[in-house]
């Protein structure tokens, strides 16, 4: 729109919705355009950081490409529908598979963003957990599910995974994370590398193991290769230096399972980790020992903890080895947060209440995890006749197709539905194949409050962000999309007579009463009134000690050694020195998000993103160079890629990132096209899991790589 008299420029303070550090950010706009987004400096949590993806917010508002009203698929081609129309069409193609299928018929996905958004997070859960079917997926089996495991055994409540205590650490041991570009995961800190920096100004020490020399790495102290897969036994054979050293202090909390961990310790001498791991006796004996001895002090691991074949194991003995060197729920250690809305009784109200193992998949059997099935599991649940085969699928904020091992194949699998609707702005690699498209509003049309990540971040902190611009009129959000499907599918037969009333009550709601409630009710009295006088946010203090009260075990005890992991330790025993060839794993850019930020040209500029990373030595034994073409082949799938050879990666190791390969047919994305790449997932194979969580292993698999 070109500017005109009477047009304003005006700032907002808002927070981001992209990634898990919920920056602040000033949006100046002038008229219905956001000239700029910079970084709010008075955000008492974010101090005026953002990174590049904040910026494009505008980019994903403005994107060309973003759907703005629901499409009907015929063919290969699309047609813009009414929203009655599209929510009619979709409720009776959805009700006539339950009605000749069954209930479980009928599968959803939801995906990453949804933790980024109220309105999934209420209403979304409201439509998808109601609908009552076994076959739930999402992320979560791509992610944090060993983490949400070892809180259930351990703190008794799947949501209370604890974080560090970063600004108090004096020693910040690293594992499988690389913060400075994933700006932190379960540890909501904004600007984590002035956060590093600061534990070592203030004389502390900063650890990473990593497969790879990270961008975390390059800023610590120290920087340990690890192979991959191999933390259970790593973290085994220090816990087996706190015993022989008599380094043990459990500290105030009340706990069960000690002399089985020192019993299963005994098998993992730092001698036998050295081997399998890659890290020296010396370096694993200091790592103890500095943990052991540091007061403010704290182990902190992450997604290559957890999705790798071990994930369940690792996970649970990240939280062990603080629990053991007293680190636990203690100052500088990991701890527990005291979020304004508390979700622990919310997901229990919308029935995500925990749970492991209640029941399995009717193909190979696989585990529920939350009232969730693994992704690993969701094809051949498509493919495989009988009872209780997926008819139908719902995707919610996720494209699965680029997202979990084996992409080809579900791909194939989806185009088999007998239908399928996907809630989501874009076409992209998933939702093409899709029936119906019902796109939301963009995050600057709708509110925002953190209900997730205000739980794991690392100091207590409120922020509410009102919608920057009013929706058009034909447009709907998340949570109006979802309502109207669950109205319209006959959930609310569960409610009795009072449906009606209750329908046309949440209409007109939304998301903000459920939230001021749960401000007005949580542990520090806010309320919406209270959050919206305060447009950067509230600082609501650093973390407390919150055991034993906050446990949900029977007994108010930590459990240090449940069954489940003392069972599964018998496979570790697989673990040997590792056979020739080449273990693949994955990494992440600061400039990209999972699969679905590469529409903005500013993001992706530059050289090609989606590259084989390789050290030399096994650069030239396979004749690859720098910048030459290289060929990855497992027996799913083989890709082909750019090479960079780096000696920032573990010999025998290769990294190539996720989320890309927009080249497919009918991905409507037109800068993500110019800058395909290809699919990592399309060669890893989904039969490789985590035998105990279910958890997809992404890390750790063989690869063959050749000269293309
Ligand atoms: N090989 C390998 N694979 C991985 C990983 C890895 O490290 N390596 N990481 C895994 C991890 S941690 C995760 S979390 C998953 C992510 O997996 P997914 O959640 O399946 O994928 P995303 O790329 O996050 O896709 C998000 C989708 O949501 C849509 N979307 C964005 N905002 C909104 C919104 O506000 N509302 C709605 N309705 N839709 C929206 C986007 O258009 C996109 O289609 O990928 C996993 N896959
Ligand atoms: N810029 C950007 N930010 C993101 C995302 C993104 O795609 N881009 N995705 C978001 C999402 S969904 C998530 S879940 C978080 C994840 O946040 P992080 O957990 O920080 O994820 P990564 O940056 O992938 O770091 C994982 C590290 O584990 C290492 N690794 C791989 N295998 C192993 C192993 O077996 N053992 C050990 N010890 N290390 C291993 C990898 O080399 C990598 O450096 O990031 C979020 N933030
Ligand atoms: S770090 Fe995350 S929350 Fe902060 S600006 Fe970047 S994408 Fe947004
Ligand atoms: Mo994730």
């Amino acid at each position: 729109m070109p500017w005109s008299r009477g047009m304003t420029t005006t700032t907002h303070f808002r927070s981001c919705p992209l990634c898990e550090a919920t920056c602040g950010v000033a949006i100046t706009v002038e008229g219905d355009r956001v000239t700029s987004v910079r970084g709010d400096d008075d955000d008492p949590f974010s101090k005026g950081y953002i990174c590049p993806k904040g910026t494009a917010l505008a980019d994903l508002h403005d994107d060309a490409d973003r759907l703005k009203r629901p499409v009907v698929r015929e063919g290969d081609s699309w047609r813009e529908i009414g929203w009655d129309e599209a929510f009619d069409l979709v409720a009776s193609k959805l009700k006539a598979v339950r009605a000749q299928y069954g209930k479980h018929a009928i599968a959803i996905y939801q995906g990453n963003p949804t933790a980024h958004n109220l309105g999934l997070l209420t209403y979304g859960q409201l439509l998808l957990r109601t609908l009552g079917t076994k076959n739930a997926y999402s992320a979560t089996s791509l992610d944090q599910l060993p983490h949400m495991l070892a809180a259930l055994m351990m703190f008794g409540n799947q949501l209370l995974m604890p974080v560090p205590d970063i600004d108090r650490s004096d020693l910040f041991i690293c594992l499988g994370a690389n913060p400075l570009a994933s700006n932190g995961s379960i540890m909501t800190a904004p600007d984590v590398k002035s956060r590093l920096k600061a534990i070592r100004d203030r004389g502390g020490k900063v650890i990473v193991l990593d497969p790879r020399r990270t961008e975390t790495a390059e800023k610590a102290d120290q920087h340990l290769f690890i192979r991959p897969g191999t933390d259970a036994a790593l973290l085994l054979s220090m816990i087996n230096v706190l015993f022989a050293e008599n380094l043990v202090t459990l500290g105030r909390l009340p706990a069960n399972g000690l002399d089985e961990l020192r019993r299963v310790a005994t098998q993992w001498t730092p001698e036998r980790a050295s081997r399998v791991t890659g890290v020296t006796t010396d370096d694993i004996r200091g790592l103890a020992r500095a943990l052991a001895t540091t007061k403010r002090a704290v182990l902190y691991g992450r997604i290559g903890v957890c999705t790798q074949a071990f994930g369940g194991l690792a996970a649970w003995l990240c939280y062990t080895i603080n629990a053991l060197t007293g680190h636990l729920d203690e100052v500088g250690g990991l701890m527990f947060t005291t979020p304004a809305v508390d979700p622990l009784p919310l997901a229990a109200m919308l029935g995500y209440d925990g749970g492991f193992d209640r029941y399995r998949s009717r193909v190979s059997q696989k585990p529920e995890f939350g009232g969730e099935l693994p992704v690993s599991v969701l094809a051949e649940e498509i493919e495989t006749p009988g009872q209780g085969q997926i008819r139908a699928l719902i995707t919610s904020a996720g494209n699965p197709v680029l997202s979990a091992p084996g992409g080809p194949r579900l791909e194939k699998a989806f185009a088999g539905l007998d239908f399928m609707v996907s809630i989501d702005p874009y076409i992209n690699e998933t939702t093409r194949l899709a029936n119906v498209i019902l796109p939301p509003t963009s995050a600057l049309e709708r509110s925002h409050y953190d209900a997730a990540l205000n739980a794991f971040a690392v100091r207590n902190v409120a922020k509410y962000s009102p919608p920057l611009f009013e929706r058009a009129a034909d447009a709907r959000h998340d949570w109006e999309i979802c309502l109207a499907l669950w109205t319209r599918l006959g959930t609310p037969r569960l409610l009795g007579p009072a449906s009606w009333l209750v329908q046309r009550l949440l209409g007109k709601l939304g998301p903000e009463p459920i939230i001021d409630l749960a401000l007005r009710t949580g542990p520090h009295r806010l309320s919406l009134a209270k959050l919206r006088a305060a447009p950067h946010g509230l600082d609501l203090g650093p973390l407390e000690p919150r055991l034993p009260k906050r446990l949900g075990t029977k007994d108010k005890k930590l459990e240090l050694a449940p069954e489940v992991y003392l069972r599964d330790l018998a496979r570790l025993e697989q673990l040997s020195a590792p056979a020739s060839g080449l273990v693949l794993i994955g990494r992440r850019h600061l400039r990209s998000n999972n699969s679905w930020m590469h529409n903005s040209e500013r993001l992706v500029k530059g050289p090609p993103r989606c590259t084989l990373m390789i050290h030399p030595d096994d650069a030239t034994a396979r004749s690859l160079v720098d910048g030459g073409t290289a060929r990855i082949a497992t027996p799913t799938g083989a890709i082909t890629l750019p090479v960079e050879v780096t000696d920032t990666i573990m010999p025998g190791v290769v990294s190539i990132p996720h989320g890309w390969g927009h080249g497919r047919k009918g991905v409507k994305l037109r800068v993500a096209a110019e800058h395909a790449g290809e699919s990592v997932n399309d060669i890893l194979d989904p039969a490789q899991i985590d035998q105990l969580s279910g958890t997809s292993a992404l890390t750790g698999q063989h690869v063959e790589v050749s000269r293309a």
